[in-house]
């Protein structure tokens, strides 16, 4: 072939390449192709930008507000879904932008399956070992997470860390009682990790991280003087199928056409006891979530909660 033939070909395949490009950027909403191709490669993608500092500090009072007035709810209101608690934990968690990010990786049609507080107090020993999510309950998509920083995330106050490619697959793992972090609860440890290649998903308050719910990831104790405050979501995609029994979630964008997960309803207020009651409703019918993992057999689903009234 002559040099003037080649570079015409080499032309018209770029081209096409720069046009198959520009279809799929079409169609996204927010990620560019190669973010999506970095995602499927690494199992995350951090930092971007979500909130401003008065959203984050105005999270930070509402915080700190449940906290004074509801002390020793704090401990199981905080934990497994507590977007069915708070209206402004559900609004965070239906916010467009997220939601764009997700749907570029997990389709339009989306469920929130939980929300939870993970808060560090300055020299707290809670520390969360290396685990993937999904490794008692896997899910088919599996669900992302949404790392949402109130406070910033280093690696001295205990901010995540995770271990890019592993969630090509479910690692080998130990049911444990949890020590640390969450409490009252058995949780999965992956054994044998090798950390050399882990990263620490430094995020600045207001900065969101999303990562694969099939992904190894952890991080250590607060040895910093501040609090480290996170919210974390777990999303979904409708079409996903548990491995085992039956979960549920807010359908927080698109529609419904599977039927797999039940839906559940979004709150009204800031854990009522109306909430609480829905919320208990909804645990003890669908007690089986990557979260909670299995139920054993013949043990009956219980969840602690109080159902008090806000005061003052
Ligand atoms: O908040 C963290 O540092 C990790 C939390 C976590 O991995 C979890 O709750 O499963």
């Amino acid at each position: 072939m002559s040099n003037n033939l080649s570079a015409f070909f080499a032309g018209r395949f770029f081209s096409l390449l720069l046009y198959i490009d520009m279809v799929k950027r079409s169609k996204l909403k927010y990620l560019t192709p190669l973010q999506i191709d970095l995602f499927k490669q690494q199992g995350y993608l951090s930092p971007f930008h979500l909130l401003s500092t008065e959203a984050c500090s105005d999270l930070k009072k509402k915080i700190e507000c449940f906290e004074r007035k509801r002390s020793h709810d704090v401990i199981w209101a905080f934990d497994i879904k507590a977007n069915l608690l708070f209206d402004w934990v559900y609004k965070l968690g239906a916010q467009q932008q997220i939601l764009d990010i997700v749907e570029d990786l997990l389709g339009p049609n989306i469920f929130n399956t939980n929300t939870v507080f993970r808060i560090k107090e300055p020299g707290s020993s809670t520390s969360y070992g290396w685990h993937q999510d999904a490794a008692r309950i896997d899910v088919r998509p599996c669900f992302i997470i949404a790392y949402v920083a109130i406070s910033e995330s280093t690696p001295e106050n205990g901010g995540l860390r995770v271990l890019p490619g592993s969630h090509s697959s479910i690692l080998p793992f130990d049911v444990v009682e949890n020590e640390d972090g969450q409490a009252r609860r058995k949780v999965a440890r992956t054994v044998g990790v090798v950390a050399d290649n882990a990263v620490d998903l430094q995020l600045a308050p207001g900065e969101v991280a999303f990562f694969s719910g099939r992904i190894v990831h952890g991080s250590g104790p607060n040895l910093s003087r501040y609090r480290r405050i996170a919210i974390l979501t777990d999303y979904t995609a409708a079409h996903a199928r548990q491995s085992l029994g039956r979960g549920s979630g807010q359908l927080v964008r698109g529609h419904d056409d599977f039927n797999h997960l039940a839906h559940e309803p979004v709150p009204v207020g800031s854990c009522t006891e109306a909430s609480v009651i829905q919320r208990r409703h909804t645990l003890l019918a669908y007690p089986e979530n990557p979260l909670m993992g299995p139920l054993p057999s013949g043990e009956i689903a219980k969840f602690p909660d109080q159902p008090t009234t806000e005061k003052g």
